[in-house]
């Protein structure tokens, strides 16, 4: 990774997670186990990339990003909630994450199925509220909550985690490992690109090119997570390594093979890289971070 493109990941992230405690309450009153489990997963080391994937899709259209970061942190929100969710011995069944012990193991199963509720309902309340303090036109910010929702539902992220768990044990299939991919993963990701786009003023052709890097990209990523399931180190990714191999996971490695599978990878980062060719400078973050997310280690 370059010096730059860590420099301004370094930036971003400090950027979010202040924003993310603005936004967060401390754990207080009745409610305070679930509101205290919702802080443990959001504060427990994730990259933020989505939030920096929507600052940096303001940024190429040259929109004012500053303005939109509390914005971007609702991306982090529906995030963490899904990964709670993942991790329940009833969906995934994982112990650890981010090297830390899941949420469920630490809060009890019905804790942290309400910790992941109140996180997903909560990034709507964060994102109403940046439409209303920031006065954005009702155009923009419907179009944000239609891309979002839509993103994160059973036709973008719930869509593609229903079919996981459903072809779990079964053949190999490309159709379903992509659709799976691009559904459980991309959609939230190619959907953090272009709202920032949205929001920043972009026009409809930038906007519908920040989608297509959104969507290669977003592919790439989990292809990425894939490969380090059977390639990563368990004290660098912090979670198990070959679990999905033996939960029987449809993945890129197991319908493609590893080689296969870094080609599948470089060949959508060059076609996402592509799909932005005709932005300025103002893109290079996103062209940066294309690379990283197939050289990445966790
Ligand atoms: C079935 C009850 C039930 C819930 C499902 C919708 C859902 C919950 C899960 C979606 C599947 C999922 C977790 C997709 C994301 C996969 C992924 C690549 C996670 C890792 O993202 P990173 O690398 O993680 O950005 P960090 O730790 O950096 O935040």
């Amino acid at each position: 990774m370059t010096q730059r493109i860590e420099r301004y990941l370094d930036e971003k992230k400090s950027c979010v997670e202040n924003t993310l405690k603005e936004l967060m309450p401390e754990p207080s009153g009745l409610a305070a186990d679930v509101i205290k489990a919702m802080n443990y997963t959001l504060f427990s080391g994730g990259k933020r990339i989505r939030p920096i994937l929507c600052i940096a899709g303001a940024e190429a259209v040259h929109g004012d990003a500053d303005n939109l970061v509390r914005f971007a942190c609702s991306l982090e929100f529906i995030h963490s909630y899904s990964l709670i969710h993942d991790d329940l011995p009833i969906v995934d069944n994982d112990d650890f994450r981010r090297g830390r012990p899941t949420n469920h193991k630490v809060f009890g199963e019905a804790m942290a199925l309400l910790a992941g509720d109140g996180l997903l309902t909560m990034a709507f309340n964060v994102i109403a509220r940046f439409g209303i303090e920031k006065g954005i036109g009702n155009t923009e910010m419907l179009r944000v909550i239609d891309m979002i929702g839509y993103a994160s539902g059973y036709q973008g992220m719930v869509g593609g985690q229903a079919v996981d768990i459903s072809y779990e044990g079964k053949d190999p299939d490309p159709n379903v490992v992509n659709f799976i991919h691009t559904h459980k993963t991309g959609a939230l990701i190619a959907a953090s690109v272009t709202t920032g786009a949205i929001l920043g003023g972009g026009n409809e052709d930038e906007i519908n090119s920040l989608n297509q890097y959104g969507q290669n990209i977003g592919l790439a990523f989990q292809i990425a997570d894939d490969i380090l399931n059977v390639e990563g180190e368990k004290n660098i990714t912090g979670k198990e390594v070959g679990s999905d191999a033996s939960r029987g996971k449809i993945t890129y490695p197991y319908v493609f093979g590893i080689e296969e599978s870094k080609k599948i990878q470089r060949g959508l980062i060059d076609r996402a890289i592509n799909e932005i060719a005709v932005f300025s400078n103002s893109a290079w973050p996103l062209r940066d971070l294309a690379r990283y997310i197939i050289e990445r280690d966790k």
